[in-house]
């Protein structure tokens, strides 16, 4: 079944040192010649360059270093920054059949998409379509729907400002609020529990906090691997003296320890030793590890008098809580749990958590974040220096892209103030979100898809039920900088819309980003565009509007999208927090939007920060089966894959791969590299995975973990989190069988 040849040898125990340089110079030399990739490098991050696409970590506000960057975010660039490029010979060439064949490492591999194409009904291959032509065709589809709810207008993180803005103005503007996002299948449970809980659905501290922290903990994120720039800043903390604390069911080399590639120390593989404690938590179990850590905690009774609602019910609720059932779903000892929370009470309580993944992909993943709030009220550790809660995002700019309007369901404020400054009246019934878009579209309630970035066949889960809800769709429709699946599993028509990256010259405009602690940043771009026959974002979302909506209200499309401060003028007077917008992007370093929890003003019901007294509970397998989370391996950037090794971990030339607890996988009498197959389980059906190659790797009994998107097939468009109706690509309940 399977055609690789996967070796395995141990885990790292350090990430980064000389081996990431290493990797970072074969992928920017190895792909394009030096020049191209390096050039972009050297811009990267800078003021005045263009901001990172590969995470959301932010830069420091002041002293910058020379590469401002880490191998991941040079492996992005030097995907985007290929000189190579595909349109209409290699469309030519290769079938959409053909390219399906071809596996995701390849197609990354064919190069930049270079002109506009269309697959026309019953077609096998893309031809090349002339831009007016493309736009004519989506116009015709769109508004040939019965209504504007058939079609979907999905975003990813990578979008900017100026062209998340234009785009849920287009969808407004059409008529409907069917933006899903990768928002949902990402941050979505971290949003929904921070706006209930203290009224901002963002992290509360900034880098001046790390640098003042004493106790730092990261739960359910792998930072060595997906923000590797966040290890300079863990390891500063360190050796200052503060103790971090890991989280996670996996011993993941950027948390154990860490050498710093731009330091001769690192390069000669001198590391930091990172995490003090690591506690190999149960998956799903950080609920209950947080409840345990409540138990121990004497609140701060000032702050929880003056800034707290529910206090006294958290009390009892914790109270209630049996000691044995907190060791039970957390796996972690008692013991260890009091070490814990008396370090994280101790002196001034300074305690920053973050989090990523691990912790928002379950089924009580908001209940979860709760926890975590709660305990950070307990402690009065939210909006003082030094304290304060961090989900780090993942794509670059999923924050902004929400902050100016991406989403299903934005609030009424949002939605008047829009309406006042366009002239339209936008929708007011929400739309469907990522999970309710694939639902809408199996089910032929959605008609046209069109994606602002990203790969949703790959991204989403149950793969082959989604590939059929896109392959309903009358059209498909994706503005991509390279060939991906989403390109291939298509509607009855589909169109490819290339357009330029982050890394190139956008005739001398610059857009921007929020990071993941809400400094707006401009990024321009510097090399030559991979094709002339490239678009900007904003002016193919322009181009589409003005094809399908026409001018309208105040909306003159083509104005809006000549000149990008005009853009940001609108979003300054729909958006608050943007003020004086266009000069303040183009101080160094850009600007701070507002955090009313920072400064601790709580934007909720009832006006203060409120605890959450949800009943403890985790996902458990049932029959003897096991809980397989999905993950990302050191070689890809969500779908992108760039080659098939994941060195932390110890794993060359594999991706079907599935982690497991050694034990479990001696009594099943399955060895080392063994073929299997992964069986999912919900509700009245199950899905299977094939040609699998079983690892033994350290982590609790009755766990398992495989690679993000290989697996999705297995998980459940139906297993969806309570309250933010995140796929709960984490907890997933399998069996594992030889083969
Ligand atoms: N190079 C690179 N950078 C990236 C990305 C990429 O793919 N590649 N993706 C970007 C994006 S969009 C995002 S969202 C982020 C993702 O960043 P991460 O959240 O770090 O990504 P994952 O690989 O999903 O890792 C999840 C971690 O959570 C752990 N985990 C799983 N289940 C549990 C649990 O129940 N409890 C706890 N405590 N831990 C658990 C896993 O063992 C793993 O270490 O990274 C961003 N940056
Ligand atoms: N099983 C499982 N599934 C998951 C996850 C998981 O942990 N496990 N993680 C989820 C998470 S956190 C996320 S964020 C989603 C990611 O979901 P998406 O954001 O939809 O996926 P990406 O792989 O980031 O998208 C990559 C594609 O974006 C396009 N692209 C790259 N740069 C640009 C650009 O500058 N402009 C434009 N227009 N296009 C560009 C390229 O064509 C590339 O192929 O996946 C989710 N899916
Ligand atoms: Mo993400």
């Amino acid at each position: 079944m399977s055609d690789e040849s996967p070796e395995v040898s141990d885990p790292k125990t350090w990430a980064a040192g000389m081996p990431a340089v290493a990797s970072s110079l074969k992928h920017v030399i190895g792909r394009d010649g030096v020049a191209r990739g390096t050039k972009a490098l050297l811009d990267l991050n800078q003021i005045g360059g263009f901001d990172c696409p590969s995470c959301a970590w932010p830069d420091p506000d002041d002293e910058r270093s020379v590469a401002e960057f880490c191998e991941n975010g040079a492996k992005a660039v030097a995907s985007e920054a290929m000189r190579a490029t595909i349109g209409q010979e290699f469309f030519a060439q290769h079938s959409v059949d053909d390219l399906m064949s071809r596996d995701d490492a390849w197609h990354d591999r064919q190069g930049r998409l270079a002109e506009p194409m269309l697959l026309r009904e019953g077609a096998n291959h893309y031809e090349p379509v002339s831009w007016d032509e493309a736009f004519a065709i989506l116009a015709e589809e769109l508004n040939g729907l019965a209504s504007p709810d058939e079609a979907v207008f999905y975003t990813s993180g990578r979008a900017s400002n100026e062209a998340a803005f234009l785009y849920q103005l287009l969808a407004r503007a059409f008529g409907t609020n069917n933006l899903p996002d990768c928002s949902n299948m990402c941050h979505e449970s971290s949003g929904a529990a921070l706006n209930a809980a203290i009224g901002v659905g963002k992290g509360t501290v900034s880098l001046d906090d790390f640098a003042q922290a004493d106790v730092i903990l990261c739960a359910g994120q792998n930072p060595g691997t997906n923000h590797p720039r966040m290890l300079t800043t863990l390891e500063e903390a360190v050796q200052r003296g503060a103790k971090l604390i890991a989280i996670n069911p996996l011993k993941e080399a950027g948390l154990t320890g860490f050498a710093h590639p731009q330091k001769l120390s690192g390069l000669l593989g001198k590391a930091t030793p990172l995490a003090s404690t690591y506690l190999q938590v149960r998956i799903n179990g950080d609920m209950a590890l947080f409840r345990g850590i409540a138990k121990y905690l004497e609140a701060d009774e000032t702050f929880v008098a003056e800034h707290t609602a529910g206090y006294d019910d958290y009390r009892k609720t914790v109270e209630s809580t049996p000691w044995e059932r907190i060791e039970e779903l957390s796996g972690i000892s008692r013991d260890a749990i009091r070490e814990l929370a008396e370090l994280m009470a101790s002196g001034e309580r300074k305690v920053i958590t973050c989090w990523a993944m691990g912790l928002t992909q379950h089924r009580n993943a908001v209940a979860t974040i709760r926890e975590i709030v709660n305990v950070h009220l307990m402690l009065g550790a939210i909006g003082r220096p030094g304290a304060g809660l961090c989900p780090v995002r993942g794509h670059s700019n999923v924050q902004g892209d929400r902050t100016v309007g991406i989403w299903e369901k934005m609030p009424e404020k949002f939605l008047a103030a829009l309406d006042l400054q366009a002239g339209i009246t936008s929708p007011r019934k929400h739309g469907v979100d990522t999970v309710g878009s694939i639902l809408a579209m199996h089910g032929g309630e959605a008609k046209v898809f069109v994606g602002l970035g990203g790969n949703f066949a790959q991204a989403t889960p149950d793969t082959s039920f989604t590939a059929e809800a896109l392959r309903r769709c009358r059209l498909t429709c994706h503005i991509s900088t390279k060939l991906n699946r989403s390109h291939l599993i298509h509607g009855q028509r589909a169109l490819i819309l290339p357009c330029l990256g982050r890394s190139e010259d956008d005739g001398g405009r610059f857009v921007t980003c929020e990071n993941s602690m809400g400094v707006v940043q401009a990024s321009q771009g510097r090399l030559t565009p991979a094709s002339p026959d490239l678009l900007s974002e904003p002016e193919i979302v322009a181009r589409i509007a003005e094809a399908t909506v026409g001018d309208t209200g105040n909306v003159r499309w083509r104005w809006l999208a000549e000149d990008y401060d005009r853009i940001r003028e609108w979003i300054e007077a729909v958006v608050p927090g943007f003020e004086r917008y266009n000069e303040r992007v183009r101080e160094p370093g850009g600007f701070y939007l507002p955090n009313a929890a920072k400064e601790r003003v709580w934007n909720t019901e009832s006006g203060k920060a409120e605890f959450s007294s949800a009943e403890l509970d985790a996902f458990s397998a049932r029959n003897g089966r096991m809980i397989l989370q999905t993950l990302r391996s050191h070689d890809q950037f969500n779908t992108t894959v760039y080659g098939n090794h994941d060195r932390y971990r110890g794993i060359a030339n594999g991706r079907r791969i599935v982690f497991a607890n050694p034990d479990d996988l001696k009594e099943r009498s399955i060895r080392p590299l063994d073929e299997v197959i992964i069986t999912s389980y919900w509700n009245d059906r199950s899905r299977s995975v094939h040609g699998f190659r079983a690892v033994p790797y350290e982590m609790p009994r009755g766990m398992a973990a495989a690679y993000f998107p290989e697996a999705n097939e297995l998980i459940p468009v139906g297993s969806v989190a309570e309250g933010s109706n995140t796929p709960t690509s984490k907890s997933v309940e399998v069996t594992i069988e030889g083969s």
